[in-house]
Order: C-alpha cells, then structure tokens, then sequence
C-alpha cells in the first residue's frame, strides 16, 4: 500500500472510530380514541398514539434534537409536555395548554422542536383537559452521550413504568370528585394498577443474566396512585431522581409518587441458582384502607433460569425496610443550598365554590386558563410583563426574576397528601416539616413530627409529595 493509501485508509478509521455524533429524532404522535380493555374487565374509549395503547417509550441521547410531530385526530384541543424537560430557550415547546402555547385544536398539527440539554428518566404526555389519565402518556429516557459525566457502569437498562386506570373517563371522575354532593372518594375511584401498559395481575417476569449490573428506569405516570417498588433478594441502589443524577444511596424500598421517576442499579447474583419476586404496591392515602383495593400488591418474577426454583426470602432476616425519603438524597454535582433572595409561601386549601364545585386552591385563588398564553402576554406586554395582575385575576401568576433564587414555603394543611411538580425547573429540598397553618382539619394537639434539614447538598428534583399537616420547603 503506498503511502497515500495508507494515509486515507487511517482517515476513514479514525473517522469510525469518532463518537457518536448527536443526532435529529423524529417521532410521530398521531393523537386519536382507541378502544382497549386494560384491566381485564371493561372496554372503555382511551386516548392513544398511532392507534395504540399504552404508547411506546421514546428513547434519544443527550444533545439530540427532538423533531415531535403531533397531529391531532381527537374532537378536542390537544398538547403535548414532556415532563422533566427544563426547555431552557425552547420555553414554547413545553406544552401547557395557554401557558405556552394555544392548544392543537382537532385535525390540526404542530411539531415540537427542542434540543436534548439533560439525560436521564422522563416521560411525555397529553397537558390538556388530562388527557394523560385516559392514556395519552409515555415514558421519555434520555440516554448519556460519550462525553457523559455519569460515573456509575452498569450492563443493559430496563424500564419498569406503572400507571393507573378506571372504569370511566377521567371527565365522569373528575366531575364526580369535584361534586359537592357526592361522597368522597367517589365509591368507583378504586383504581387497576398497570405495569408496563399491561394489567398489573399479569406483570411480564423481568430476565437477570448472573453478575450483571442493571439500570431500572422506574417512572409513575399514574394519575393518583402511589407505587412502593421493591426487589426483595437484592440490594437497590438509587442513582437518579426525575433527571438528577445522586450519590448512590442503597433503600430496601421506594415510594414513587405521581409524576415522580427514578433510576436504580441492581447488581444481580453470582449464580442463576434461584428465580426471585418483585412487588409493586400502589397506594393512595386518601382511599379508606381495603387490601386489594388499595393498597393493591403485584407481583412479578424476576428470572435467572427457567428451571430454578423460586428462592424465598424470609422475612424474619429482613432489615427493617428503608424507605426513600428526599431528605435523605444528595446530588452527585454536590451543589449546596443557594443562598436564598426571597422567600414565598404557598398554602394548599379547597373550597366550595358559586358554580357549586369542590375546588383545590393555592393561596385562596382557584386556577383558571387564562384566554391568552402567558407566555404570549409575557413577550407582549413590555415592561408590564413584570406586574403579576397582567396574566388574569385566576392565573394566580407569579413573576419571578432572571437567575434570582426564591424559596417556596409549600404548606399542605389538609389531610390529604399532595404531589407538587415545576415545569422547567429542578428545585433542592431544604426543609421538611410540620406545617402550623390552621386549617379544620388539622389533628388534635399531638407531638408533631420533628423537622428534617438537609444535611449538605440538598437533593434537586422536579415533582415533590408534601404529606397531609406537613410543610416542604424548597429554592
Ligand atoms: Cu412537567
């Protein structure tokens, strides 16, 4: 080979052996009704994707670009938010309907456009009139490019996603709980669990080589319920919290909260001697405790060898369960709490209202869509935009300043537990207490439970539960 030859063979080696470059992903969302039995007993009307339910997972790396074609085949206005996604320059991708965007009325089409800037566990779904709780959701994971800053290995990845579902529409639920008249919860709220997209009775077995380390993207998409996950067997290590990667903290169990996602590493066992069982408990807190119904436990296989017996673990070996507490979590970039610019308070209340509905409130206001976007009265209001009343008595609009840090006091005085959640933001968790705002239905005088700090570097995520009587106090 002269040495021109060998001089282009080289190049086009070293050409191979560049890094993936990063890349453009087009999906395409066609939105329409589907017809599915997902709890083994009742048909009923879904919302799906391309004539399918439950919607495939989207996978991507970090630093592609996101082409989402949505058409919207549905009589109703649609959109799309992928959630967890800071949209940070994109802010009119993230899909609130008339916050970000004016929705997608039926038979029109609109493409999200937005380039991939975090990695980790997400999921994308319908952010008008709910239509994720009739199945118009699906599970986003963001792989880490070469240049990844993630220093756990692990061999291969699995995805674990859990979802809720009922007989009815979440219209009909939803005008049944809001209905003053009617009991609450609504006698027919109990809900199936779905593992997977399929009816939690027939959860699919999860297939372990020996000596292996697994990543298991754990995601709740449900709409009330609750999701306590665990490998009894093996040990779990949490990683990764709603797109933050953390120092690894090792739990015998977690609670995953609507919204909420995570990423653990399980190392499996030497040998495949044994099969094991996974549970999955849903649960929601308010519903008057009845096993089956709520809580409602699943349980899957998890194999090594189609001829092993199943291994039990006794209970009485158990450690007492850990259960994940955010308090507990610290980011692996290690930032700590940020000094703080002002300070807000956000109380929870319901109340019966003229138009003869129960209603949620935050700070005595009711949320109501504003008929314009606030983002469009944000870019067209001039100095304005910085004056709060400009977004409409209902938006309850709080206007913040560019790179200022505001902590949130969130107080949750009601008996009920409540999941928060921020679009384009990832906030630490600094405090986690007893709230002292009256409220009705607050306990009778009793030793509150003691006030937990973050030690450190506060743990960052994007959805939050605030306990019934409790206060969380985030930046
Ligand atoms: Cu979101």
């Amino acid at each position: 080979m002269c040495m021109i030859m060998r001089f282009i063979a080289l190049f086009f080696l070293l050409i191979l052996l560049q890094p993936a470059q990063t890349a453009d992903v087009f999906v395409d969302w066609d939105i329409g009704y589907v017809m599915v039995n997902r709890d083994g007993v009742n048909t009923r009307r879904a919302i799906g994707v391309n004539g399918k339910v439950p919607i495939p997972p989207v996978v991507a790396t970090i630093g592609d670009t996101v082409y989402m074609n949505v058409h919207n085949s549905l009589d109703k206005p649609t959109s799309i938010h992928a959630h967890g996604l800071f949209q940070n320059g994109t802010n009119a991708m993230d899909g609130p309907a008339f916050v970000t965007q004016c929705p997608i009325p039926p038979g029109k089409s609109f493409t999200y456009i937005y380039k991939l800037m975090q990695s980790g566990t997400f999921w994308i779904h319908g952010h008008t009139s709910h239509q994720n709780s009739d199945g118009l959701r699906a599970v986003f994971i963001v792989r880490d490019g070469h240049q990844s800053p993630y220093k756990y290995k692990y061999d291969e990845s699995i995805i674990l996603y859990f979802e809720d579902w009922y007989k009815e529409e979440f219209a009909q639920r939803a005008a049944d709980t809001m209905d003053p008249n009617k009991p609450f919860p609504p006698p027919h709220g109990y809900g199936t669990g779905l593992i997977n997209g399929y009816n939690g009775n027939e959860v699919k077995p999860i297939h372990f080589k020996p000596n292996k380390t697994y990543r298991i993207h754990l995601v709740n998409m449900g709409s009330l319920y609750s999701v306590k996950v665990s490998l009894p067997g093996h040990n779990i290590s949490v990683v990764e919290v709603d797109g933050i990667y953390t120092e690894p903290l090792e739990v015998d169990l977690i609670d995953i909260a609507t919204a909420q996602r995570y990423s653990i590493l399980v190392k499996t066992h030497d040998t495949a001697d044994f099969n094991y069982r996974f549970n999955i408990t849903m649960h929601v807190d308010f519903f008057p405790y009845s096993p089956g119904k709520s809580p409602i436990t699943y349980m899957g296989d998890i194999i090594y060898n189609d001829d092993a017996p199943f291994k039990s673990i006794p209970q009485v070996n158990k450690p007492l369960l850990v259960e994940l507490n955010d308090i507990y979590l610290r980011p692996l970039d290690g930032e700590p709490a940020l000094p703080v610019d002002r300070s807000m308070e956000i109380v929870l209340s319901n109340g019966k209202f003229s138009n003869g509905l129960n209603l949620d409130m935050l700070n005595n206001i009711t949320y109501k869509e504003s008929p314009v976007p606030s983002l469009y009265t944000a870019l067209s209001m001039g100095s304005l935009a910085m004056n709060s009343q400009v977004y409409g008595p209902q938006s309850n609009a709080v206007v913040l300043r560019h790179n200022e840090v505001t902590e949130f006091v969130i107080h949750n005085p009601s008996n009920l537990p409540h999941p928060f959640h921020m679009h384009g933001h990832a906030f630490q968790i600094t405090e986690y207490g007893f709230s002292n705002k009256d409220y009705p239905q607050s306990p009778s005088p009793c030793l509150p439970p003691p006030t937990l700090y973050a030690q450190g570097a506060p743990i960052k995520r994007d959805t939050l539960v605030v306990p019934a009587f409790r206060k969380d106090i985030i930046d």
